[in-house]
């Protein structure tokens, strides 16, 4: 078949990348490389279960067992034919040249002061992991405080929380090995740089709150699991408990268990002024929450159950005295601000500050005496300013359309840090004095990125339900819509979580490529408050595909694309939209990335934490809710001989959030499944990591480099020779 190659686009500043040329034909190279790639004998086994009288077949539930020698040998043959195959794309070094380049910026993350001191991190580019500096001035010279580098000799140790005494004068910090959830948690002298002996295990899911006399500090933890099931074994039962400076932790004094409710897990958080302890009771990732709170001045003082009707999600922001603010969403599903006064907590007494508004209120901060509250307005970032009564004193202005995060600080500090950030720009960050209203730059980025080439464009769409859906679609400018460009969709749907506007390096390389990247705010996030997380959970969660695909198929009628130039990308609940959608649809798209994905519906709820995901997907225990999974669970429809789109799969050894014996399941049914000459079905399990964070700089670049290797090949886009 003759190839034709149309010039589409000049080079950039680089020279490198930006040049691309695209088949007009499509020859779908690939068919060859897929009758080579030999996938690997995957067994299947006879299981079969019943769920409410209906028969579920399950014939990879071995891949479940990741002790299992034939399991460890399935994940070697499976990563030795992606990697064969992998390697023989002859883009991805380049590609991988470029990802290098472009990750090569230094960039800080949000200062905050304590106890007269600055701490802040900083990346001077490849550093697999950020450091993390203390200055004695916000310009002096600063001091490494921590270099998580020195911990590993591949940098797959992370810092995954730290917090610093009220003086200043010591961290207590978690650190977390190959990507896992779980963290041991030391403490620091701030001052020496020197450990102390105290060593905390079986941490998850927990920060540290020190009392105000920095003698020691909340935490949460677990019982050790059993042996060989610290990866997989369900977490319940966390307890809370009070760690003494200098003591061992089986000394460690237990503050609140609940031993009747095994799904209770417990956030300490001392007031700022020190008097409370305010604890958060969540049962999993379920938005309501309760509060309850001890008085720390009277050592014998009892728990008091302020907030227990698990209503609504409540978050403490600050208290004056036994006022306590907090952000709620009780009658207010975009978010609002109450005051309730611990003296007289019933609810007729509680007190509106900040009411509603059109827009969603996403993060709220009491700082010179004003609440600094962080809004979404069509996903795009707002800040507006409040008096401590809750009258309107204005807004931070933002540079455009992106991001913000930051604002922390204490009610009596005046200065505080945020970030900005969009698709086409890392981020800066900014100092900002409450009293005059005025940001400065702190750091601003200076990444190899020509930004003011590219536009992004929110446009929105019509879902199968007549929903209006917003989308932002990011490329080089003067884009011609010829049907036919690269498109890379990306979208999450579920948690309350909202895709906003983000840098990414990764997306930066393909846009230079000229790709255009497209993030779809499906209903399931929190763009627009608790209504539109709703509208896309349990049995209303296939709202959620039909929002992609509904993405998928705008682009396609704008002309942006067409099926065969069309990419989409997830990541843990992305990854099961990603696989739901594919599975639906397999003629809409070219390439599919589902990463870390939930894609056994049936059994999510049986490892680690996935029970506390029920909130949003419901669980096949119930009968009508099971009927709702296995209708769209991605695992359970793949069909035979279906020509399903390019498949990358992507997982990790030590993911303990979602579990990848998932990945693992789903890509050995679909590629039993996949037509015998359809486009290859891989999947990439990296080594000594977990669902994402912590991740180093090398593992991270060499996964873009696969990921954008498999999707130019698989799209048919050429680079620029
Ligand atoms: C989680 O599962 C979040 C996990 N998680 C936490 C923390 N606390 C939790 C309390 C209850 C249940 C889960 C909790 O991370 C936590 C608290 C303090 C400090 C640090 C962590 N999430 C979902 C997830 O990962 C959505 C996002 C958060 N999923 C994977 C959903 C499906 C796939």
């Amino acid at each position: 078949m003759k190839a034709e190659f149309v010039l589409l686009f000049a080079v950039t500043a680089s020279g490198l990348l930006g040049c691309i040329a695209h088949r007009t034909d499509s020859p779908k190279p690939t068919r060859m490389m897929t009758t080579r790639l030999g996938y690997p004998e995957t067994a299947k086994r006879e299981v079969v279960d019943d769920y409410h009288g209906t028969k579920v077949i399950d014939p990879y539930r071995w891949l479940e067992d990741d002790n299992a020698a034939e399991t460890k040998a399935w994940v070697a043959a499976q990563n030795k034919v992606t990697y064969h195959y992998l390697d023989q794309i002859p883009e991805r070094a380049r590609l991988r040249e470029r990802l290098t380049k472009l990750w090569n910026f230094e960039r800080y993350g949000i200062p905050f002061k304590q106890g007269g001191r600055y701490f802040y991190s900083r990346n001077d580019g490849l550093q697999n992991q950020s450091v993390l500096y203390v200055a004695d001035a916000l310009e002096a010279a600063p001091r490494v405080l921590l270099d998580p580098n020195t911990l590993s000799s591949d940098g797959t140790v992370a810092l995954s929380g730290y917090s610093i005494s009220e003086d200043g004068n010591w961290m207590a910090y978690g650190l977390s090995a190959s990507g896992s959830d779980w963290n041991e948690w030391k403490v620091r002298d701030v001052r020496t740089g020197a450990d102390l002996s105290d060593h905390l295990k079986w941490v998850k899911f927990s920060g540290a709150s020190w009392t105000k006399d920095g003698k020691g500090f909340f935490y949460s933890r677990y019982d050790a699991p059993k042996e060989g099931d610290a990866l997989k074994g369900v977490n319940k039962f966390q307890k809370l408990y009070f760690h003494k400076l200098g003591t061992p932790q089986s000394e460690d004094v237990l503050i609140y268990e609940r031993r009747d409710q095994p799904d209770w897990g417990f956030g300490g958080h001392v007031s700022d002024d020190g008097r409370y302890l305010i604890i958060s009771i969540w049962q999993g990732t379920d938005r309501r929450n309760r509060v309850y709170y001890r008085d720390l001045s009277r050592p014998d003082a009892p728990v008091v159950k302020l907030l227990d009707d698990y209503d609504a999600d409540y978050r403490f922001v600050d208290n004056d005295g036994g006022v306590f603010w907090f952000y709620t969403d009780l009658k207010a599903p975009r978010g609002r601000v109450i005051a309730i006064d611990t003296a007289n907590p019933d609810r007729p007494n509680w007190k509106e500050i900040i009411p509603q508004a059109a827009e969603t209120l996403k993060g709220v901060n009491l700082l010179g005496e004003k609440f600094i509250c962080t809004y979404l307005k069509d996903a795009r970032s707002a800040v507006k300013l409040f008096s401590r009564e809750g009258r309107a004193l204005g807004d931070v202005a933002l540079p455009g359309l992106g991001s913000v995060g930051g604002f922390g600080g204490r009610r009596t500090d005046t200065e505080t840090f945020y970030s900005f950030t969009s698709f086409t720009t890392p981020g800066t960050i900014y100092r900002y004095d409450v009293t005059s209203g005025a940001s400065t730059v702190f750091r601003a980025p200076k990444v190899d990125f020509d930004s003011p080439r590219y536009e992004t464009r929110q446009v929105f769409f019509t879902s199968k339900d007549g929903t209006r859906v917003p989308m932002f679609v990011t490329h080089k400018k003067g884009l011609k819509l010829d049907g036919r460009n690269p498109t890379y969709l990306y979208g999450y749907g579920g948690f309350n979580i909202s895709q906003t506007p983000g840098f990414s390096v990764s997306m930066a390389v393909w846009l230079e490529l000229g790709g255009v990247y497209a993030v779809a705010n499906l209903r399931g996030g929190g763009e627009y408050g608790e209504e539109w997380h709703q509208a896309g959970t349990k049995l209303k969660k296939q709202n959620v595909f039909n929002d992609f695909i509904g993405a998928a198929e705008w682009l396609i009628a704008k002309h942006y694309t067409r099926p065969d130039k069309l990419a989409i990308a997830g990541g843990s609940n992305g990854g099961l939209l990603v696989g739901a959608c594919m599975t639906q649809r397999p003629d809409l798209f070219g390439c599919c990335l589902p990463a870390v994905g939930v894609m056994d519906m049936l059994r999510f709820h049986k490892f680690t934490i996935g029970w506390a995901w029920t909130s949003d997907y419901g669980s096949a225990d119930n009968a009508e809710e099971f009927t709702a999974l296995y209708a769209y669970s991605p695992y359970h429809n793949l069909k035979p001989g279906v020509r399903y789109p390019a498949t990358l799969v992507t997982t990790a050894d030590h993911d303990d959030r979602v579990v990848p014996a998932h990945s693992f399941k789903f890509a050995a049914r679909l590629q039993e499944m996949q037509h015998r000459l359809g486009p290859p079905v891989l999947i990439r399990i990296e080594t000594k990591a977990g669902h994402g964070a912590g991740k180093p700089t090398a593992k991270l670049i060499d996964e873009a480099a696969d990921k954008l290797g498999f999707v130019v090949r698989e799209l048919g886009v050429e680079l620029a020779p």
